[in-house]
C-alpha cells in the first residue's frame, strides 16, 4: 500500500494534474479556525472562483472521515466552517490519528503542504503561515509550518505573517532551515495586515515567471523543502498599523493571563484580533486571501509552462 491508498484526489483535481494544467491547493484551517462562519465557508468559495477565473484549478485540502483529500465539495467547506473550532486543527503530526480514526479534520499550512505533495500539487495559496511566536524563547512556540517549510516541495503563497509571531526569529528560523522567503514586488517582508514591517524580504522577484523559474531550479536541483512567497495585502485594503498592533498586543496578553498554550495559541490569537479588529480586517483579510490566490494561479500556470 503507498501514500495514494489513503488519498482521494477530485475528478476535476484529478484531470488537471494529468493534463499539465495549473492547480493551486488551499488550506482548510483558515476556515474553520481563522475566520468566523458564515464568512469562511463565503471566503472560501470565492477562493477558489478566483483561482478558477484565473485559469487553474484549487484543491481544497482537509481530512474528511477518515480520507485526506485533495479538492472538496461545498458541502464539504460548509461543514469545515460551520464547525469552526469544533473541528480538530490538523498540523503533521496530527494526520494518522484522524485518518486511523476515520475523524474529520481542517489541515494547516503544514499538514496542507503534506497532502498537497502527495497529490503532485506544487503552488499553495493562503492568508497567512504560522512562525515563531513572541516569547518562544522560553515557550518554544514554533510552528510546524516552518519545518514543513523546510522539508516539502510547496510553494506557499501568503501575505506574510501576522505579528502575533515574531517575524524576526521567523526569518532567523527559515534561514537556518533553508527556506527562502521572496517578496513579490516588494523588498519588505510584508505582516498580513499591512503591506511592509521592520524587515526586509530574502529576494524580491517580480513576476509570476521569474518565482517559477527558481522553483524550478530549486526542485530540478533535488534540493528540498519549500519556498514562501510573500505577496502584500492590495493598499486599499491594508490596515491602519496602530490600530493592529494594539489589537495584537491586547490578544497576546489575554492568550498570557489564561495559560493559554499549543495548538490553541495560533486560533486564540487570530479570533480575538478579529474580535478587537471588528469588520475591517476580516474584510482585509478576505481580500489578501483573494490576492494570494490569483497570484498562485499566476505561478502555477508559469510553473507548468516552464
Ligand atoms: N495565520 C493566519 N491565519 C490562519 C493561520 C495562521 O493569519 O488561519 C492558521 C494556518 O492554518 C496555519 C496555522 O498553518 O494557523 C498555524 O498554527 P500553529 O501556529 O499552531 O502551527
Ligand atoms: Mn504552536
Amino acid at each position: 500500500m503507498t501514500s495514494q491508498a489513503f488519498l482521494d484526489i477530485a475528478p476535476e483535481v484529478q484531470q488537471a494534474l494529468a493534463s499539465g494544467q495549473a492547480v493551486v491547493a488551499l488550506e482548510s484551517t483558515i476556515i474553520s479556525h481563522g475566520m468566523p462562519y458564515p464568512q469562511n465557508v463565503a471566503t472560501a468559495l470565492q477562493v477558489e472562483d478566483e483561482v478558477r477565473q484565473h485559469g487553474a484549478v484549487p484543491a481544497t485540502i482537509a481530512i474528511v472521515n477518515g480520507r485526506l483529500k485533495a479538492g472538496l465539495s461545498r458541502d464539504e467547506i460548509e461543514q469545515l466552517g460551520k464547525a469552526g473550532h469544533a473541528v480538530t486543527k490538523v498540523s503533521r503530526r496530527d494526520i494518522p490519528f484522524i485518518v486511523a480514526s476515520k475523524a474529520t479534520g481542517a489541515t494547516t499550512v503544514a499538514a496542507t503542504m503534506v497532502i498537497a505533495a502527495m497529490a503532485g500539487i506544487r503552488v499553495f495559496a493562503t492568508g497567512g503561515i504560522g512562525g515563531v511566536h513572541r516569547g518562544a524563547q522560553e515557550s518554544f512556540d514554533v510552528s510546524a509550518d516552518l519545518q514543513e517549510l523546510a522539508h516539502t516541495p510547496v510553494a506557499v503563497v501568503c501575505a506574510g505573517a501576522k505579528s502575533i509571531l515574531d517575524l524576526r526569529l521567523t526569518l532567523e528560523y527559515l534561514e537556518t532551515h533553508g527556506v527562502a522567503v521572496v517578496g513579490y514586488q516588494t523588498d519588505a517582508l510584508p505582516a498580513f495586515f499591512t503591506r511592509d514591517s521592520a524587515f526586509k524580504v530574502d529576494y524580491r522577484l517580480d513576476s509570476p515567471q521569474a518565482i517559477a523559474a527558481v522553483l524550478k531550479a530549486k526542485w530540478t536541483m533535488g534540493l528540498q523543502g519549500g519556498m514562501v512567497v510573500a505577496n502584500p495585502i492590495p493598499e486599499a485594503y491594508a490596515m491602519p498599523r496602530a490600530a493592529i498592533d494594539q489589537a495584537i498586543e491586547q490578544a497576546l496578553q489575554e492568550a498570557a493571563q489564561q495559560g493559554v498554550a499549543g495548538k490553541e495559541s495560533t486560533p486564540f490569537l487570530l479570533a480575538r484580533v478579529n474580535q478587537l479588529t471588528g469588520g475591517d480586517s476580516l474584510a482585509s483579510n478576505i481580500q489578501l486571501v483573494l490576492n494570494n490566490a490569483r497570484l498562485a494561479a499566476a505561478i502555477a500556470i508559469a510553473f507548468n509552462a516552464g
